[in-house]
């Protein structure tokens, strides 16, 4: 299914209001509106510095004269504008933001949404709206094709890396790590969607641990944290395995509590539920269980052309969940010195039922 820009820019258009135009310039945004398929940091999309989505008329990109070529072939907006500081190369201004201006200009736009704040002088009122970054939670269908795809990749790495991990003893953690990637790059995926995490025994306590010599041991919990994107759109997911197959009765134990704390929270993921009470499904258990200081971070975070997107589902956040929003679960309690347990899914929101994308094995054997 082909990406439908137009009626992304539709959307934006009938909520303008008194406004002339849109204009995005976060990176996110920008592929959004003009290149989806693409990665970040992958030109042309991530390389738009802006967007304007006028009320009247087509779309208009700016970026340097460097990407033009590529933009012009890739991006689903025609009219493309460049600028560059070298005066033999043909170009529409130096800055990028001197030629967002004289576009404004031209195109007598005067009243703008913008996504992040812009310095554009007097002449235009902008004013910031979260509007596309809000709008981005909501997946379509043609977004969540290439989300599931992204899934289907990362789960098939879960399902070598718990091999790997269980019969690992003496593997290096960058060994893992490279082995994992190997096999999901021979997949034909475009890129990992962060650096892939292998956290293992004491390292494992470490919630964003990145990846040493360190050598796996018999009993060890071992933190297999990464993603992947296809056709421009990513995948997160955790499992923690034991190397050698079996955990402590200790391990077992944790493990269980944060399982049930992701189901917990999976199961408040429903429209109309505010975002905070998805964290406090899972994290009042884990506090009751008596590790409510060794859950170190929020339960999730919404992900699609970026890892981390609007929503995102802490202690605090009074986002209204609606439906099609796909977050991550990924309650974790992490021991000092000793390890930790992180389990994360990838769900979407169904009405009332939950979907749990992520399909890879969490039972504990
Ligand atoms: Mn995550």
């Amino acid at each position: 299914m082909e990406i439908n820009y137009k009626r992304r820019w539709e959307q934006i258009r009938s909520n303008l209001y008194d406004k002339d135009a849109f204009v995005a310039s976060l990176p996110g945004n920008t592929r959004y509106l003009g290149n989806s398929e693409a990665p970040p940091g992958c030109p042309p999309g991530s390389t738009m510095n802006y967007v304007i989505i006028p009320k009247k008329g087509e779309p208009i990109a700016i970026t340097s004269s460097l990407e033009e070529h590529r933009c012009r072939k890739e991006s689903a907006i025609d009219e493309i504008k460049s600028w560059t500081h070298y005066p033999d190369i043909k170009s529409d201004g130096k800055t990028s933001i001197e030629v967002l201006k004289n576009t404004l200009k031209e195109n007598n736009i005067e009243k703008i949404h913008v996504d992040n704040k812009i310095k554009l002088g007097r002449s235009v009122k902008s004013t910031a709206t979260p509007f596309v970054t809000e709008m981005r939670g909501v997946k379509t269908n043609d977004e969540l094709e290439r989300i599931k795809k992204a899934i289907k990749q990362s789960d098939a790495g879960q399902d070598f890396a718990k091999n790997l991990v269980e019969s690992g003893k003496n593997l290096t953690e960058k060994e893992v790590r490279v082995e994992i990637d190997y096999f999901m790059g021979r997949r034909g995926i475009q890129e990992n969607s962060f650096t892939t995490i292998i956290a293992s025994g004491p390292n494992a306590a470490h919630s964003h641990h990145s990846n040493t010599d360190r050598q796996l041991k018999i009993g060890d919990p071992v933190i297999c944290d990464f993603g992947v994107f296809w056709e421009g759109y990513c995948s997160d997911i955790t499992r923690t395995y034991f190397v050698g197959g079996e955990p402590s009765k200790k391990w077992a134990e944790i493990y269980n509590i944060v399982l049930e704390a992701n189901r917990l929270s999976t199961e408040q993921l429903t429209v109309e539920n505010t975002s905070h009470k998805v964290d406090n499904a899972g994290r009042k258990f884990i506090q009751k269980k008596g590790y409510g200081r060794n859950f170190v971070h929020g339960t999730g975070h919404g992900f699609g052309l970026e890892i981390h997107e609007f929503p995102s589902l802490t202690y605090k956040s009074k986002t209204i969940i609606k439906d099609s929003m796909a977050v991550t679960i990924e309650p974790g309690i992490y021991i000092p010195d000793k390890g930790g347990i992180r389990i994360e899914d990838d769900v979407l929101v169904n009405g009332k039922s939950p979907t749990i994308l992520t399909k890879a094995e969490k039972e504990l054997y």
